[in-house]
């Protein structure tokens, strides 16, 4: 399908402008890696501190890269399922918007004045910059949102009893998850922080502001998640050569992550001594809750992959898996997809660990947090990223893709070395290695009396995979770049892959209408966060002054 010349350009400037600041993201990555295994004692290459390095990882991989790929892949789904394009002033004001507050919030980090990781936890204090461009980010990515919902309504009035397409549903189950949980947070920073940090205000409620944050925290991890989920569904059975199990079972995992995806936050907050047992036991139900639609996931895409093998002629019970297509250049969107799924089946493991309220208590503020959280966004999220951006821009611009062959590589190396990384990290986890600290300064610098050499072998491991992350990074990144900047040989498009559906799907009118869902979602949101809430403004303990290192 033809889209305008505005639309293509809004999408490429979406991807190639966050795309860029990754090259930052990923150097961080690996010097992460680097200082934590004490290979270099000293958090001075390039001038930079530790923390300020992770900050700019965590914002630059997680929040900024992830928001505009969001809205870039949301754009080009509306326009390619609905027919219909995004309107041009609301589209221009929310990239504008995004570009700006990401420049703000890129000044204060790269100056040294925003080194709070991405949790911005109180009473670490950031420049109001950081603050400002972050809410900006969010505020740019709304206004996309809400012209895509008028586009929605608009086609449904004229589409009264057609179903809607599973991958509209997604994007805007998606989007109406990020707006509500997003309130949350944009209240913490324009109320609480920004002032404080203004230097208005003496202090700040430290738990209110960790319970806003993860209100939006948690939520925002399925934000990351949910585009993959689209492509799983809607593309992954046809790129296999197959077709989609149910599409139903989609619509059913993306209504249940409407519902549970906000009410589960405090399941970050297990070890905060401000928030009462009751609701962190009724919110780590919920946790088991929402790993439901995950299972319905990866049941359907499994049924819809054997399906698939079974129809290039595959046969045996498990061994029909090597009939995928898993080195083919032309459909190397599989291979990014499917290591995705490979890394989540991991991840997924993991966060149940996670959310079991007795063995969070093991693994809290450990480097098993990170060993998790890199088996899911940089496992399904980031490759489905690093796949469809390659995807995009090659179809956008009418680009052949710069080396084939290592594109097809890539998403392999990458989970190679996420595997690597992740088993190192929750090894040492497992025996007490923190997160979010410089261990090369003292645990692993041997002249240290704080030498700790069970780490030793985990943190190499970290290492290892880290390097090979950090070059499957850059490979990526001459794909991408390389693509971006050759000739044009054919005319730009934008045609996805389609899944067709195994079954006749027919229209489940409870399945095809947000109303309900989005009342029943206010009522959860409102019970399980009302006590946690509470306590947090019950919080009788000193303001905490700022931090300053
Ligand atoms: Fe998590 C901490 C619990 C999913 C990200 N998580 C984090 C943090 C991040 C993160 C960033 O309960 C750290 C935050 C911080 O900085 O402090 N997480 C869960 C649970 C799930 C979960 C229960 N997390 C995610 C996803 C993330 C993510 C998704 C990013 C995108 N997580 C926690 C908890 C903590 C936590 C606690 C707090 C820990 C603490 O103490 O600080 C569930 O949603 C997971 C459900 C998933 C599954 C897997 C289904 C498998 C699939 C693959 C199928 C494969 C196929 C391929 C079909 C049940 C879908 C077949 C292969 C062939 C070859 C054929
Ligand atoms: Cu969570």
């Amino acid at each position: 399908m033809q889209v305008s010349r505005f639309l293509r350009n809004t999408i490429l400037i979406e991807l190639f402008v966050p795309i860029l600041l990754l090259t930052i993201g990923i150097y961080h990555g690996l010097m992460q890696v680097v200082y934590r295994s004490g290979v270099i004692h000293r958090a001075a290459v390039a001038k930079l501190d530790y923390y300020q390095g992770l900050t700019l990882h965590g914002v630059i991989n997680a929040i900024v890269l992830t928001t505009f790929f969001a809205v870039a892949f949301g754009h080009a789904t509306v326009a390619f399922c609905l027919k219909k394009e995004p309107n041009r002033k609301a589209t221009a004001l929310s990239m504008w918007l995004m570009l700006i507050g990401t420049v703000m919030a890129a000044a204060a980090m790269l100056s040294g004045k925003a080194s709070v990781l991405y949790t911005f936890y109180p009473p670490l204090k950031a420049h109001p910059a950081f603050y400002l461009g972050t809410a900006l980010l969010l505020v740019g990515s709304w206004v996309a949102f809400f012209d895509w919902v008028a586009i929605y309504i608009q086609w449904k009035k004229e589409n009264k009893t057609t179903n809607t397409p599973l991958a509209i549903i997604g994007t805007l189950v998606n989007f109406t998850i990020w707006f509500v949980c997003t309130l949350a947070v944009a209240y913490e920073v324009l109320i609480l922080l920004v002032p404080w940090s203004m230097g208005w205000t003496a202090g700040v409620n430290v738990p209110l502001a960790r319970t806003l944050f993860w209100f939006f925290g948690h939520a925002l991890v399925y934000f990351w998640l949910l585009p993959s989920y689209i492509m799983f569904y809607t593309m992954l059975p046809k790129l296999a050569g197959g077709k989609l199990y149910s599409a139903n079972a989609g619509r059913v995992a993306f209504f249940i992550f409407l519902l549970l995806s906000i009410p589960i936050g405090v399941h970050h907050q297990f070890g905060d001594p401000s928030i009462g047992r009751g609701i962190k036991l009724t919110q780590s139900i919920l946790t088991f809750g929402v790993a439901l639609p995950s299972f319905i996931t990866a049941f359907t895409i499994a049924a819809s992959l054997e399906y698939a093998a079974r129809l290039r002629g595959a046969k045996g019970l498990y061994s029909w898996i090597w009939k995928l297509p898993f080195f083919r250049k032309d459909v190397f969107l599989f291979g990014y997809l499917i290591n995705g799924l490979i890394l989540f089946i991991f991840g997924g493991l993991t966060g149940l660990i996670n959310a079991s309220y007795s063995l969070n208590n093991v693994v809290h503020n450990t480097s098993f947090i990170p060993g998790h959280f890199h088996l899911t966004v940089a496992g399904p999220v980031f490759l489905a990223i690093l796949g469809m951006s390659i995807f995009m821009v090659s179809q956008l611009t009418g680009k052949k893709i710069f080396l084939p062959a290592i594109n097809t590589i890539v998403p392999y190396l990458w989970t190679v070395g996420v595997l690597i990384f992740s088993v190192g990290l929750m090894w040492g986890g497992l025996m007490g290695e923190p997160r979010r600290t410089n261990m090369g300064l003292t645990y692993l610098n041997p002249a240290s009396e704080q030498f700790h050499p069970y780490w030793v072998i985990s943190s190499m491991l970290g290492l290892a995979g880290g390097g090979i992350m950090f070059v499957a990074g850059l490979l990526y990144f001459i794909v991408f770049f390389g693509t971006f900047f050759s000739k044009r040989t054919a005319a730009p498009v934008i045609d996805f892959p389609v899944s067709e559906t195994l079954h006749e799907e027919k229209r489940i009118p409870i399945f095809d209408t947000f109303k309900p869902w989005l009342a029943m979602m206010g009522i959860i949101i409102f019970l399980s966060y009302l006590p946690a809430i509470s306590d947090a403004l019950n919080n009788t303990g000193k303001k905490a002054p700022p931090y300053l290192p």
